[in-house]
């Protein structure tokens, strides 16, 4: 950890996230050119694709030359299932994680010690850089298990020098009465799961000034911009993205910083990003949105070559005003895989979620459910109205005229916006299942049988 002066923002690392351009490629093309050589000789997948691509480890000569180098999928991992792609011996694996995915098995990742040392340096950083400090009481609310949220997390807070209260998801009331109690500065949870605690907090009028929230670093699934500002306001806290994901590392990929808020710094020395057009395979230039590629320079126990994560995103590289030089990725947008194809219409449920989220009547709780019907598909967008609004109708089946006109101007909104003709069906406060981790945001039940629930 570096001292840092009154002037200078608080950085955890300074020497590493402060390195100049030159000073980032040049320790990235030694550690990458390790990595291939490793790969190459303990993992037989990587053995493999390198041959079939005729590509060599040692014809890697500038990091200009990964684009040579095959990719890595999701499906490799269910492939191998489930330790093909290990790259130490078993006994030096000290954990396992693994993400439970939408289909048949999950995706299992490994860590020796050096990872798991290397992982709570890149999650003290994350959360240094979201305003943590060593001396906070910083409230966990990502789950801990086999997900890599909560115990990613956790030693990264340890690591910092807080103090965690390892709450996982579930169980609101207490976890309320431990904000109270123990005086968290900060909360840890996905953004659907604080949101959650917000109006928990609400209806059950609790004093703001019991809990003394200032922070929240919420991540693992995508969330608006318009979502941030609800969550602001419901839990007066500062929100900051945080990005990750298990077959990279965990949380602490990347961090939103406080004091730039515009993008999320990638902690380079660990992480090596690319933008990729995912038809072609291209690299697309900074700025672009394109499939944001990982590679892992140090892992030890898993690393990942050229892993295509499905999230869309770009890249900047652009000064930061917090002073470090750690490369910006814009807030995950969607899953490629989330995308839905409605009647040859292409959505994200985000961009849902910002339409719905511009409606004062509407409050933050959606879902929505696709079904096939006589040969179409047909969407339909289930949305809570607000607590207010059935309030001043008296009764939610007293506002039948209004509801009729609200569906309609939701409807419209979501033409006009969207192109996308869909149903709506309002639903009254609380009845859209809440979030204890990762909001289930679809239910495709257009191929019934099949595991249709996007979300984990
Ligand atoms: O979700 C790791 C994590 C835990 C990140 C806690 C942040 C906080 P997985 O379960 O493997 O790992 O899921 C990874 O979640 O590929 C993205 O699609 C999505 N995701 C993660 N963070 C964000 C975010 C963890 N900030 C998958 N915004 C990733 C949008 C996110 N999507």
């Amino acid at each position: 950890m570096s001292v840092s002066t009154k002037s200078e923002a608080f950085i955890w690392n300074r020497q590493v996230e402060c390195l100049s351009r030159d000073e980032v490629e040049s320790l990235q093309t030694s550690a990458l050119q390790q990595l291939l050589q490793r790969v190459y000789e303990s993992v037989p997948l990587y053995k493999k694709r390198f041959d079939e691509a005729g590509f060599k480890p040692e014809q890697l000569r500038t990091l200009a030359d990964l684009k040579n180098v095959p990719f890595t999928r999701k499906s490799d991992l269910r492939d191998n299932y489930p330790f093909g792609l290990f790259a130490i011996p078993k006994d030096k694996i000290r954990r396992l994680h693994a993400s439970s995915g939408t289909k048949g098995k999950p995706t299992v990742v490994g860590y020796s010690d050096t990872d798991l040392s290397n992982w709570k340096e890149v999650c003290a950083r994350s959360l240094a850089a979201a305003g943590a400090r060593p001396g906070d009481v910083i409230h966990n609310a990502y789950g801990y298990g086999l997900f890599t949220g909560g115990l990613g997390m956790h030693y990264g807070a340890e690591h910092l020098g807080a103090t965690v209260v390892p709450a996982s998801g579930g169980r609101t009331q207490q976890q309320i009465m431990l904000l109270q109690d123990f005086g968290a500065r900060v909360l840890l949870s996905t953004p659907s799961y604080a949101l959650n605690m917000a109006l928990m907090i609400e209806e059950q009028q609790i004093p703001r000034s019991s809990i003394k929230l200032e922070i929240g670093i919420f991540g693992a699934e995508p969330w608006t911009e318009e979502l941030r500002q609800q969550i602001e306001e419901a839990l007066r806290v500062k929100a900051l993205d945080i990005y990750g994901l298990s077959e990279v590392m965990g949380p602490g990929v990347s961090m939103e910083c406080a004091e730039g808020r515009q993008g999320l710094h990638i902690w380079e020395d660990h992480f090596l990003p690319e933008i990729i057009d995912p038809k072609t395979g291209q690299i697309v230039p900074d700025g672009e949105e394109g499939e944001l590629v990982f590679t892992t320079l140090r892992k030890e126990a898993m690393p990942v070559v050229r892993y295509r994560t499905g999230d869309v995103s770009k890249l900047y590289r652009e000064k930061c005003t917090c002073g470090r030089t750690m490369v910006r990725m814009e807030r995950v947008r969607a899953r490629l895989d989330d995308m839905l194809i409605i009647r040859g219409v292409n959505i994200y449920p985000s961009e849902v979620e910002k339409v719905l989220l511009s409606i004062d009547e509407l409050s933050p709780h959606y879902q929505l459910v696709i079904e096939r019907k006589r040969a179409l598909d047909v969407m339909e967008v289930q949305v809570e109205v607000t607590e207010q609004l059935v309030k001043r109708w008296g009764h939610f089946s007293d506002g039948l005229v209004e509801m009729s006109d609200l569906t309609n101007k939701i409807q419209c909104l979501l033409k006009d916006m969207l192109g996308l003709t869909a149903e709506v069906r309002l639903m009254k406060p609380k009845t859209v299942p809440r979030s204890e981790g990762k909001a289930v945001r679809v239910i495709d039940r257009r191929h019934e049988g099949a595991e249709s629930e996007k979300g984990r």
